[in-house]
């Protein structure tokens, strides 16, 4: 998996003079069936959040309110994307390593995921993700 796989997905937006309208449908604008969403709040400045990788979860970011940045790293390549449109979600694919810094203040991110919450999907080390991305030789 690359940073190259990590997608900004533009999602529908539904205008209106009352105020604008967002939809996400699992397997239609995010490419997997939705199974959990949880959201990030009330973070304090210069916390950072993430610094893992999941094996298998799919996920789909957006910033409800406010803006952060998303650093990426597939264990050779780092990018950074920064989210601050409640109308553009970031795609996260399996073995990506991610930190979400930066938070303005009152932000809000929203998470779709592939599968509930499940702590032996994660990988919390560095070195660990390092040596399970890279290819086999
Ligand atoms: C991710 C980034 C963007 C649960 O009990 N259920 C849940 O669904 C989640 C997401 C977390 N938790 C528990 C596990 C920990 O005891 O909440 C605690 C904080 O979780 P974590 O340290 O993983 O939080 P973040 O913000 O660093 O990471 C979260 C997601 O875990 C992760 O999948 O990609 O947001």
């Amino acid at each position: 998996m690359s940073v190259d796989d990590c997608k900004l997905v533009e999602l529908p937006v539904v205008h209106n003079p009352q105020g604008n309208l967002t939809f996400i449908e699992g397997s239609n604008h995010v490419p997997f069936e939705i199974a959990r969403v949880y959201y990030l709040y009330d973070v304090p400045g210069g916390a950072t959040r993430g610094g893992h990788a999941h094996r298998e979860l799919e996920q789909l970011l957006v910033v409800m309110s406010g803006s952060l940045e998303i650093v990426l790293d597939d264990g050779s390549r780092r990018k950074g994307v920064r989210l601050n449109r409640s109308y553009v979600g970031l795609y996260l694919p399996p073995m990506t390593w991610r930190e979400l810094v930066d938070f303005s203040s009152g932000s809000v991110c929203m998470v779709l995921a592939s599968a509930h919450y499940d702590e032996a999907d994660y990988i919390r080390d560095y070195d660990d993700f390092k040596a399970t991305s890279a290819p086999a030789t």
